[in-house]
């Protein structure tokens, strides 16, 4: 790590001889096989953006200049050029760095990434500052070709290439997104994007018009506008921005000068850099897609088969079990077909799989029109990604009562991938849908019967909402009931639903030893919720104990203190124990739950606070 270890600032890095770079870039590659096999983390994409992110450093200032990485899972080189070398082994560990730029961190962090598709609008914004503000630094966008499947991609373009704003898009073309990439821009680019003999004949070229710069450059702006006259430049062109590439996005010397070419034209400008995801270690180039993310390994003998059943292949399963007699079934998804389980259902019912790229707004709006036409679509989503979508959730779907089933996976806390994958907020947002029914499954097997339960019993909006990961000691079905009561007790009313079952009944097991009996009511149905059962417990003990995956607003917990508080029920002592406001950096998952009081012990401790308390006079 000779190169590597010297270099501590920007400076540094910029004072590199180009015959060193691929050195470095070498030692790179292997500083971060080493530390991701240990820590886990998203290594294909970062293995694919060395070169491009060492000419980005070498070409701008990461702390005056503003570089935006679109998502953020492929800021591992930025941070490592940017003094974060020696945080590496606390990557996406309680209270270490971050697996996604944290402007917390460092100032060479911009702004907060971890969601697709909004780089380019945050990059318009940062750029119309500067222009009101009289300041003085650039603004760049690196955006892959999966986030370009995102509509909100192309809001940001537009603007930038009507204001005339001069930024820079770098569009990191892979091909891939986490899986294959899928739709219209997808084609278009792998047509713009060349075949490695173009990128050697181009090589061979400049070397030999080194020693002539003139005459380079006359046939290359003659070339540019026969280009230009001749050829449509696609999309780009028309949206107001100088072009410029494909560019092999391994040569690093090419896109230094592509991006010093961008940065000079002081018009917006997207340049093209073809990379190769998993570049430089061999099973992530053959397998691009599993080392995507990661978990920790041994990185000679590569990722092990670590199937383990999680509630995503429950899903999965159960589609399949649906779909088998059910052709008006269909499965959709927003990139994310291994994430959700729907591998196998996507080889066995092609037709019935419908994969649209990183678009969840479209995803929902589309899925409304199936079921007026007459389909059940079953939208398979992460909590947080559904965000996205809140508009079309409320008026295509919502007012519109349509039978649409969300399938809300990584419901509740993440771990490692921090504040913003948690999946936080979907109980407060869906909530407000109109229509809107939100089921809870604790177990595999209430995953299983609530899932068929909201394509062939229920109508309007259905949200399925289950955690990720695998489930715990309670593995029944109870789906028949909206609430049931899991155990009699008269001290204190525990209410917990999904997977925080688990720690209810623990906490109460244990309290049970020291004498405090704790009634554990679980609730299936959040919306609309069926207090009847719970309020009468709580008339009884007088104690209420929420245990939530979930943030306050909107909140089990917090809905039946407005009912208590509409019948008159006054109570002894309240906890509630959630993910409070829903931010909640990274760590695991179990580490998290202990932080917050939300682990067995936690949920004991509270009990046994509030049974100790005096009752108010
Ligand atoms: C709104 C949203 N939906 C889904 C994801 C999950 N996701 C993370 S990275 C990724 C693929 C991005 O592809 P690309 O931008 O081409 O980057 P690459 O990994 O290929 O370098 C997806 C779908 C996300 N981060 N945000």
């Amino acid at each position: 790590m000779n190169i590597l270890q010297r270099i501590e600032t920007n400076e540094d890095l910029r004072a590199v001889d180009p015959e060193e770079i691929p050195q470095l870039c070498r030692e790179i590659r292997s500083f971060l096989i080493e530390k991701v096999s240990r820590t886990g983390g998203h290594l294909a994409s970062n293995l694919g953006a060395v070169e491009l992110t060492v000419a980005l450093h070498r070409v701008y200032d990461p702390y005056r200049d503003r570089i935006l990485f679109d998502v953020g899972h492929q800021s591992y080189v930025h941070k490592l050029l940017t003094g974060r070398r020696d945080r590496f082994d606390t990557l996406r560990q309680l209270n270490g760095i971050s697996g996604f730029p944290m402007p917390e961190e460092s100032e060479a962090d911009p702004f907060l990434a971890g969601h697709a598709s909004d780089a380019v609008s945050v990059a318009a914004g940062m750029a119309r500052a500067r222009t009101l503000l009289k300041g003085d630094y650039d603004v760049v966008a690196v955006v892959g070709d999966g986030a370009m499947t995102g509509g909100l991609c192309y809001e940001g373009l537009c603007d930038i290439g009507a204001s005339r704003e001069p930024v820079v898009v770098v569009l990191n073309d892979n091909g891939m997104s986490i899986n294959e990439n899928v739709g219209g821009v997808a084609k278009m680019l792998s047509r713009a994007r060349t075949r490695p003999g173009y990128f050697r004949f181009k090589k061979a070229y400049r070397r030999f018009l080194k020693h002539m710069p003139w005459l380079y450059l006359f046939l290359h702006r003659v070339k540019e506008n026969l280009k230009k006259t001749l050829i449509p430049q696609g999309i780009f062109d028309d949206m107001g921005f100088e072009y410029i590439g494909p560019i092999d996005g391994h040569d690093e010397s090419a896109v230094e000068a592509a991006l010093r070419w961008g940065k000079a034209l002081r018009v917006p400008a997207l340049i093209h850099v073809v990379t190769q995801k998993g570049r430089g270690y061999l099973p992530a180039e053959q397998y691009p897609e599993q080392y995507h993310g990661v978990n920790a390994f041994e990185p000679d003998a590569g990722l092990q088969d670590d199937f383990c059943e999680d509630f995503s292949a429950c899903f999965g399963e159960t589609m399949i079990r649906l779909a088998k007699s059910d052709p008006k079934l269909c499965a959709v998804t927003a990139a994310m077909e291994r994430g959700t389980g729907l591998d196998c259902f996507a080889r066995r019912f092609p037709k019935q799989f419908i994969e649209l790229g990183i678009a969840e707004g479209h995803a929902v709006a589309m899925c409304a029109g199936m079921a007026k036409q007459g389909i059940t679509p079953v939208f398979a989503v992460y909590s947080s990604f559904l965000q996205r979508s809140f508009d079309m959730l409320m008026e295509d779907v919502g007012l519109m009562k349509e039978h649409v089933v969300l399938a809300v996976d990584r419901a509740g806390l993440v771990g490692r991938d921090g504040v913003t994958h948690q999946g936080s907020f979907d109980i407060a947002y869906l909530s407000a849908v109109p229509h809107m029914t939100i089921l809870a499954p604790s177990s595999f097997a209430e995953l299983s019967s609530m899932l068929e339960k909201a394509v062939y019993q229920l109508s309007g909006p259905v949200a399925v909402r289950y955690p990720r990961g695998s489930e715990g000691g309670f593995k029944d079905d109870t789906s028949d009931k909206n609430t049931v009561t899991l155990r009699s007790g008269k001290d204190v009313t525990i209410v917990c639903h999904g997977i925080t079952v688990n720690q209810a009944l623990e906490a109460a097991e244990c309290l049970g030893t020291e004498g405090i009996s704790a009634r554990v009511i679980k609730v299936n149905r959040v919306l609309p919720l069926d207090a009847d059962e719970i309020l009468d417990s709580l008339r009884e003990t007088g104690r209420l104990v929420s245990v939530e995956d979930a943030c306050r607003a909107m909140s089990v917990g917090s809905r039946l203190l407005e009912l208590c508080a509409g019948q008159g029920i006054v109570l002894k002592g309240v906890r509630q124990l959630d993910l409070g406001d829903g931010v909640v950096y990274h760590g695991t998952v179990e580490q998290l739950y202990r932080q917050l009081g939300l682990d067995a012990s936690g949920v004991a401790a509270s009990v046994k606070e509030l049974v100790h308390e005096k009752d108010p006079a």
